[in-house]
Formats: structure tokens, sequence, C-alpha cells
């Protein structure tokens, strides 16, 4: 590698900048290197899935773009997704929807999904050495055209997507037992209404009851993890939305299940990274959907921004490792899907690397002592200090793309590969 020297030159003067400030690089990467996140399978199809990859999406989940070179088959995505995992240093694992299954041509409805309709993803991650996690899907379904599923006041309606969660609680604990390494399954539902309703406490009641009952077959929390997702609103359900923030907070307590917090589901202001804390106090484990929210919509690429350093931030100095799962949830289709997922991918280590060579005992000393000038002075200096530096050389240790050397390969990618989908 024609940069290897000045990369690791590079690297030798940031060590040593850092060790000033009393922060170890070599241990930062190390611990870096097993930080796994969970990237969602969902960008490279625009949410589609083979279920009926042409049908159109509901539930307030929207992708917008027409980039070409989306995959059309499961063969397709785990390729892309291989060559994204090509350029992201570190330790990965893949969400999965239920509308990802394969059934060879046969229609299988939601309420009859099994994990052998999952056996190629398992077989694929053994091969590449993934976790995977789960995720029943609750929309792009006729049964879900009402904007009602766990809490629709038709019985039999709210039966059929108990069963479907049901089922993929399965699947979800199949992952675990073959993989090793406890399948999170998050539920996600669309549920809420356009405009004001007249009763908000049924459909919350209904959906309590729902979980209940799809909860009540105990499952090995080696295998599987439920976890459950709140949304403030969403595009069709801009009044109410029955699983909101409280109501899914109260639950997760009470059942001692996990907690999902996407960026994306609180209000233009309100940040996940200031939840964690508090939380982490309340619930024993929690699982983040990390997005970006612009104006309504709440699924763009990650960025390096405040708030993705504030959320690496808060599970770093809280030494929350252990009791957050990081998954990643956003889908544009208006740019080239594999780059999506390694810009965003990236940005999320590269948060936690800036998180990991923070000297925060020295900032907290300062602050239990009221030094406040030291704690501002601190936090600005850092942001300078040569963090891209260490992120290079762990790049090439990594045998990843350095800088945007994976562009290159992206676009030779799209040229040899994705653009000759049609
Ligand atoms: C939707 C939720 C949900 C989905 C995925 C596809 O608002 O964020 O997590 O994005 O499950
Ligand atoms: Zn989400």
């Amino acid at each position: 590698m024609q940069n290897k020297n000045r990369i690791e030159e590079s690297y030798k003067i940031a060590k040593e900048m850092y060790k000033e400030l009393g922060v170890d690089t070599d241990a930062a990467i190390k611990k870096l290197a097993t930080i796994p996140v969970s990237v969602h399978c969902w960008q490279g199809d625009d949410v589609s899935g083979f279920e009926n990859p042409d049908g159109p999406l509901s539930g307030g989940i929207q992708a917008t773009g027409n980039y070409p070179g989306k995959a059309r088959t499961p063969e397709e995505l785990r390729t892309d997704m291989e060559k994204a995992f090509s350029l992201i240093p570190g330790k990965k694992r893949v969400n999965l929807h239920a509308l990802y299954l394969e059934t060879k041509g046969e229609k299988i409805d939601r309420d009859q999904i099994e994990p052998k309709h999952f056996e190629n993803w398992v077989n694929w991650a053994k091969e590449q050495n993934l976790g995977l996690d789960f995720n029943p899907s609750l929309f792009s379904h006729p049964k879900a055209d009402e904007g009602l599923t766990l809490s629709h006041p038709d019985e039999a309606i709210r039966n059929f997507w108990i069963e479907h969660v049901k089922r993929s609680r399965k699947i979800s604990e199949y992952f675990g037992k073959e993989l090793g390494t406890p399948s999170v399954m998050n539920i996600w539902i669309p549920d809420g209404f356009k405009d004001i309703p007249a009763d908000r406490l049924g459909p919350r009641r209904r959906l309590k009851e729902a979980l209940d009952e799809i909860l009540t077959e105990k499952i090995d929390k080696q295998y599987h993890l439920d976890a459950v997702e709140s949304k403030v609103f969403g595009i069709g359900s801009e009044s109410y939305v029955v699983g909101s923030h409280e109501f899914y907070m109260g639950y997760g307590v009470k059942n001692d299940v996990l907690v999902c917090l996407d960026a994306g589901h609180f209000h233009p202001t309100e940040v996940i990274s200031n939840k964690l804390s508090a939380m982490s106090l309340f619930v024993n484990e929690i699982l983040l959907h990390v997005s970006r929210p612009v104006r309504w919509d709440s699924d763009h690429v990650i960025v390096l921004d405040d708030e993705l350093m504030a959320i690496a931030q808060e599970i770093i100095r809280g030494d929350l490792l252990d009791r957050v799962h990081i998954g990643l949830d956003f889908f544009d289709a208006s740019i080239n899907r594999v780059a999506a997922w390694t810009i965003g991918t990236r940005n999320m280590f590269r948060a936690l690397l800036m998180a990991l060579v923070e000297p925060f005992d020295q900032m907290k000393a300062a602050e239990v002592d009221f030094d406040f000038t030291t704690r501002l002075a601190m936090l600005e200096e850092l942001k300078s200090m040569p963090w891209q530096a260490v992120w290079d050389y762990y790049c090439m240790q990594q045998d990843v793309p350095v800088g945007l050397g994976w562009l290159e390969e992206v676009k030779k990618y799209e040229k040899d590969v994705l653009l000759k989908r049609v």
C-alpha cells in the first residue's frame, strides 16, 4: 500500500498527542474492533423484500429515489452486503425483516413463516461469520392497509399479526441457536391515526394485550431478545401513534424487554443520546436504531453529526456497551445503496472511535470539582485532536480502504455489477 508510511507516521504522532491527554489509542482501536454494529438489510432494496418485491410500501415507510442497481434477489442483496462489508472495518451483524424470506416460489403468508424460510440467510451468516437479528414485518401487507395491526379492533386481524410475531420469535430463536449469538428481534408496528382519535386508550389496551399474548412463550435470552420500538408520528399517523414512547417504556420496564430508541422517532429537537443514561437505570438492555431525522423523514443516511457523536459518547462514557445493542435504520434510494451502507456504517464506527479516545475520566474529575472551565476547554480541544489518523490506521489494520479509497471500489462495483441489473 503506497500510503502505508504516511498512515503509520500520522498514527505515531496522533498516538503521542493522545498519550499527553492520558489516552491509549492502541487500546481504543482494540476495543473498537470488538463492538458489533447491526447493519439493516433493507437499505439494499428500499425495504421491498422478496415476498412481493414490486408491491407498494405501506405503514408510513417510504423510500424515495430511483437510483439504479437495487438488489432484486436474495443473492444480489447478500452480494451487495458482502461488498459493503469489505469496505467497513470492524464487527458487523445483519438485521433482517420477515419480508426477506425465501420460499422457493411458494406463497407463504406472514402467519405461516418458519425458520426454514431463512435457512439461506443462516448459512450465509455462518460462512461470513456474522450474527443475525430479526424483525417481524407488520406493514406492506393487505391486512395492514387500514393502518392498524396488533391494535386493530377486529380480533381476526389482530390474531393474524399476533401469529406472525410469534412465528418471528421462533425464527429469531433459530438464528440465535444456529449462530451462537442472541438475535435481537424488534417489534415495530405502524398503528396510529392520521386525524384526531376519539379513543386513545382502547387501541393501546389492545396492543398491550397482544404483546402479552405474543410474549407468553418464554425464550432463552441466550438465543433471542425481544425489543419494542416507539414513534412519535408517521406518514398517515400524524395525530396519534398507538405505540408511543411512554407506552413502550412502560411496557419494557414492566416486562423486562428491550426498549428500542430510533433516532428519527422523536420530536425534532429531542435526542436519543440524552435518553440512554436515564433509561439505563431502569431497563436492562436497549436497542438503538441509529438513523437521521430530516424534517418529516426519519431515515436519512447517518452522517457524522453532533447527535451521532453524542450517541456514541453516551454509550462509551456510561460503560453501556454490553447493554446497548447498536443497530442502524436508514434507507435512501437516491444514492448508490452500497455507498449508503458504507458511509453510514463507517460513520457509526468513526463516532465510536471518537468516543473511545476521549479523556473522559479527566473531564469527569473537572466536573465533580466544579471546574467547568476546564471541562469546556477540554471538550473544545478534543474537536481538533487527530482522531482521523487513528481511524486511518485502524482501517489499514482491518484491511479495508483508507479515506475515500472505498468510493473507487463502489464505483467499480456499480459499473461491473449494479448497472447491469436492468
Ligand atoms: C419505522 C421503524 C422501523 C423500520 C424498519 C424497516 O418507522 O423505524 O424500524 O424502519 O423496521
Ligand atoms: Zn427504526
